[in-house]
């Protein structure tokens, strides 16, 4: 896992370029309605891709977790985005079965060679971005960085954030809190989602994730000292000081939201180590979830 953690900087050039220079028109185009479909770690950067995707102009962007929309699959969409690191995830396959001749679909993985991809009308490979680890870093961020690219965003400044990121240190308070609530607007929902997945899956760490304000509606009464609560992207009015007032550790960094994903991951790493976990083998988990 921190061998492909730390190549992070690098995926993200590559993908960026993909996505700067159209992913080869597999990607649904501006206009159409689309829904985005992924389990886990990947239903999660369909959320941060909904977001960003109907924020820019291009039209209905719906996320699904795969695991919901196979018990009946999503409708009224042009087109459906599946997320799958693996191509093996029986949720991911039997939504594209079940809309498969209805409506295009693309489906963004990790090797090419999978049995998504003849259930799937286009691909979009990542295999510089596939992953041999369970728990996923690369795989994800690279392809939102794709995602963020192909809608026109420049990711220079993240690339280089995520440089940052891998050399900030971890602070002693985030190794040895209690408890994480991660939080995030918009886009960075997702991510905060994920960051508390990535601390669960790594470190066996208590996280919650939250959009930021709805926080404040029940979730913060948790906070409290020797607890960390961290913000993703967009600071709401008054946030820091009602997490101030509780004692918890409050984190808001400047840089690019999905580099300061790459410092979670990082910490995971480090709480997972000072557990005497393996993060390489975590309990109850594989790398792709077959039904
Ligand atoms: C999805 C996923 C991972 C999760 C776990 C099981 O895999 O749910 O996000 O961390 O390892 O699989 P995939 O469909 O992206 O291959």
């Amino acid at each position: 896992m921190e061998q492909e953690l730390r190549s992070q900087p690098e995926t993200w050039r590559e993908a960026a370029r993909i996505g700067a220079s159209g992913a080869d028109g597999a990607l649904p185009e501006a206009g159409a309605r689309v829904a985005v479909i992924g389990c886990g770690t990947s239903w999660f950067m369909a959320q941060s891709y909904a977001a960003l995707r109907e924020g820019s102009g291009q039209g209905v962007t719906d996320a699904f977790a795969a695991s919901e929309a196979f018990l009946g699959a999503p409708r009224g969409y042009d087109a459906v985005v599946a997320i799958t690191r693996s191509g093996t995830t029986t949720e991911v396959l039997r939504v594209l079965e079940a809309v498969r001749g209805t409506v295009p679909t693309v489906t963004v993985l990790g090797d090419p060679d999978t049995p998504a991809t003849p259930l799937s009308d286009r691909t979009v490979a990542l295999p510089f971005a596939d992953e041999r680890s369970v728990v996923q870093t690369r795989f994800a961020t690279s392809a939102l960085t794709l995602f963020r690219a192909h809608l026109g965003e420049d990711l220079a400044a993240a690339v280089r954030d995520a440089e940052e990121a891998l050399a900030a240190p971890v602070a002693r308070e985030w190794v040895d809190a209690e408890q994480f609530s991660f939080l995030g607007t918009g886009w960075t929902v997702g991510v905060a989602n994920e960051a508390a997945l990535k601390m669960r899956e790594a470190s066996q760490s208590w996280t919650e994730s939250y959009p930021a304000m709805e926080y404040r509606h029940g979730p913060i009464s948790i906070a409290a000292p020797g607890r960390v609560t961290w913000l993703f992207g967009r600071a709401p009015e008054g946030l820091a000081d009602d997490v101030a007032r509780t004692g918890a550790h409050f984190v808001h960094h400047a840089r690019d939201p999905l580099a300061d994903l790459v410092l979670v991951q990082r910490v995971a790493l480090e709480r997972a180590r000072a557990k005497g976990l393996d993060p390489d083998n975590p309990r109850s988990l594989t790398r792709s979830v077959m039904l």
